[in-house]
């Protein structure tokens, strides 16, 4: 199947939860069909989404607690909003079946231009409706005053969900097949299950002529698959990560290429991609990740095919151009060096046992009085350390992040994210832009592998 771009729609949305009645499983339902839109947001506008829980009272799937209660709400992943009520709330804010929550959340005026995404957030629930697939790409428009010559690009945007293809089901081998899924490849040991597809289709095809530029947006909505993606003989030239062109904070930074980019779960990035040059086809894919010991398979496979042809077919009408120019935001030289040289003002510390998943030897309770409090209008210090034998990426709500160090070795180029991959046993150093008051109240940091954040693996941070 060729790509198709899902629906685009700007500010109000109505946006319904539902399960499918064959299969039991959730979804979102917009206009009528179970395909997520792609919200369009303007900086400086309020984005309006009515989300109503139509979900059966009863549920066939199993979440931490036993059956799914079918509870649900909203987080808009990425997004430098406010964490209260009707905004990104995601601890206040619950739907039960039947119930509709509206949420009015206003984008600042200097939301870095790019790709974030929205997914359901209700703790102990999270993985299952994740994976089911409800989630959808979000664009703060604007990205081309960054890099004027993604106006004339056709533009992509690929969301990565899961397909479950378990031991159990007779067509499993076929998809595995269909995707070229690798034998386990790294420590983990269970049998591979999932395989990707991207915005609802496994392997689709992409229509790109020889030495043609398009700029793809690419999030990963898995609930724990990464995704190191490459192009066969193609490099990307980066131009985002985590929805935040790479010259936001540093305007002699422009565009970045890479042989390959890891995307943990919840992680974007958009770039510029180029048509193979003598028209063969060639494939995105995934490489192997080693997850750890206790990690799960995350093998190769393809998750789409280049190939030879004209784009315009599926080409998005929405072209969401914002005139005026870039905004850019440097932080001083002095101001990080002051805060990445003195000792952490926090540390995270990842751990697990048979019992749950932790952060700071506490599993997550949604009545917990926030485990720290910081001081809007300042830079922290933090640290997140992986005390187990699998990877977690961190994750906090409402801000990004600065990554510079890792094992107390200065990294090269630090990077701009809101979602990091921690490898196994190690630390990573981080400075926290908790600068904007727009983030006052109480928010959350977690592991987005989302079985984990079910299990306890989050903890509420306020900024006062
Ligand atoms: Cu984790």
């Amino acid at each position: 199947m060729i790509l198709t771009t899902p629906p685009e729609v700007y500010s109000p949305v109505v946006l319904a939860a539902v399960n499918d009645p064959v299969t039991g499983k959730g979804a979102f339902q917009f206009q009528g069909r179970d395909i997520p839109p792609v919200i369009h947001a303007r900086p400086g506008t309020t984005l309006h989404v009515t989300y109503v829980n139509s979900m059966t009272r009863h549920s066939h799937e199993q979440c931490v607690d036993g059956s799914c209660m079918n509870m649900t709400n909203l987080h808009f992943h990425g997004l430098h909003v406010s964490p209260d009520a009707p905004q990104d709330d995601v601890i206040s804010m619950m739907a039960n079946p039947g119930e509709t929550l509206h949420y009015s959340v206003v984008i600042p005026e200097d939301q870095p231009p790019g790709l974030y995404w929205y997914h359901t957030h209700p703790h102990g629930e999270s993985y299952q409706q994740d994976l089911d697939g409800m989630s959808g790409a979000i664009v703060v428009d604007g990205i081309e005053r960054y890099d004027p010559e993604i106006r004339n690009m056709t533009q992509r945007i690929l969301v990565l969900r899961d397909r479950v293809t378990s031991k159990h089901d007779p067509t499993a081998q076929v998809w595995r097949n269909a995707v070229e899924v690798s034998q386990n490849c790294s420590t983990a040991t269970e049998v591979p299950e999932r395989i990707f597809t991207v915005n609802g289709v496994v392997r689709p095809r992409i229509p790109i002529a020889p030495k043609e530029r398009q700029f793809w947006r690419i999030v990963n909505a898995s609930p724990d698959l990464y995704a190191d993606l490459k192009i066969d003989g193609e490099q990307l030239e980066i131009v985002a990560l985590d929805g935040m062109p790479i010259g936001f904070h540093d305007p002699g930074r422009k565009t970045e290429f890479a042989n390959h980019i890891l995307l943990p779960p919840a992680g974007r990035v958009e770039a510029i991609v180029t048509g193979p040059r003598d028209g063969r086809v060639a494939s995105l894919r995934t490489q192997c990740f080693d997850t750890g010991p206790d990690g799960d398979p995350n093998p190769t496979m393809v998750i789409a095919d280049l190939v030879p042809g004209q784009s315009h077919a599926n080409h998005p009408e929405i072209k969401g151009t914002v005139s005026g120019r870039a905004f850019y935001k440097p932080v001083p030289y002095k101001t990080l060096e002051n805060v990445e040289s003195r000792a952490p003002d926090y540390t995270v510390r990842f751990t697990e046992d048979k019992h749950g998943f932790y952060i700071n030897d506490r599993k997550y309770g949604p009545n917990d009085p926030p485990m720290t409090t910081a001081s809007i209008g300042s830079y922290y210090h933090w640290r997140v350390v992986n005390s187990t034998r699998e990877v977690h990426p961190f994750h906090i709500h409402q801000v990004h992040f600065l990554v510079y160090s890792r094992n107390d070795q200065s990294m090269k180029q630090p990077v701009w994210l809101d979602t990091v991959n921690v490898p196994v046993g190690e630390s990573l150093d981080i400075v926290m832009d908790f600068t904007d008051p727009i983030i006052r109240g109480v928010s959350l940091f977690h592991c987005h592998l989302l079985s984990h954040e079910d299990k306890g693996m989050m903890a509420k941070v306020l900024f006062k």
